[in-house]
């Protein structure tokens, strides 16, 4: 089985996908604390966002007073962003042989612009083609919790800050999330791995680190 896209040609690509609040930043910068206690180098990004420009549309799309978008408009936000990001700083590190670690990619379109039905879903994998070619994730992280509990730890980080317009959706939206992240991974289950988030961050970084401490051996072993 091949395990890896590319392996011995490109570095490796890791995503953390889940809801609202999940902990995905706070498990992007842990891994990369650990990556790089190896040697290993590795850039931690995020989606939308990780480049100028794209951290430039990602305030459009997360702009509090703004509301939400069309649903195409906020797909082809959502992936214009992507290009720039794919671009400017995935492509160039992974082809350095490098790691790169993203909260969120084209896994969240799918997920939040999927949900709603308003997309034919043959133009959605049309545009991720078009836009993510063959760099796709080598591994995806799903932190599954209620969407209750991270909606509530993401309020608790936010404090005063205004919300921003996804957060702003229903519960019944963020219940519904939690469904089709579930459902993508047990669809794709060579390349995602889902763990339970309700967990604290030490037991959640620690069975991350051992799934991936696997990965890097087997990549030694490739090599
Ligand atoms: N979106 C989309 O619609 N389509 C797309 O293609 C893409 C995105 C890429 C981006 O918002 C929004 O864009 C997102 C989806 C949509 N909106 N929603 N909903 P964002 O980047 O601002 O927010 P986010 O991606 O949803 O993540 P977040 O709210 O920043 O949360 P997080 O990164 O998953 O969690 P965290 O910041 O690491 O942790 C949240 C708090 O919980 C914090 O205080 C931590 O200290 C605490 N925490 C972390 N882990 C734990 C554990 N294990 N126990 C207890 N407390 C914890």
């Amino acid at each position: 089985m091949k395990a890896f896209s590319d392996a011995r040609m490109r570095g490796y690509f890791v995503t953390f996908e889940g809801g609202e609040g999940s902990g995905k930043s706070t498990q992007v910068n842990r891994l990369i604390s650990r990556l790089q206690a190896l040697r290993i180098n590795a850039v931690g990004t995020r989606e939308p966002g990780g480049s100028p420009g794209a951290e430039k549309i990602r305030a459009l799309l997360l702009d509090p007073n703004a509301g939400r978008f069309t649903s195409m408009a906020e797909v082809l936000l959502f992936y214009a962003a992507r290009a720039e990001h794919l671009d400017k700083l995935i492509r160039p590190t992974l082809s350095r042989g490098d790691w790169v670690v993203s909260d969120r990619f084209s896994d969240s379109t799918r997920a939040y612009q999927g949900l709603d039905g308003r997309i034919n879903p043959a133009d959605l994998a049309a545009i991720e083609k078009l836009v993510v070619g063959e760099t796709r994730p080598d591994l995806t992280f799903l932190l599954d919790l209620p969407a209750a509990e991270g909606l509530k730890r993401a309020q608790m980080r936010r404090g005063d800050a205004q919300v921003d317009p996804f957060e702003q959706q229903a519960v019944s939206y963020h219940v519904a999330l939690r469904g089709q992240f579930r459902m993508m991974a047990q669809s794709e289950p060579e390349r995602w791995v889902v763990i339970d988030a309700t967990q604290t961050a030490d037991a959640v970084e620690k069975e991350i680190w051992q799934v991936l401490s696997g990965r890097i051996k087997a990549r030694k072993e490739l090599k």
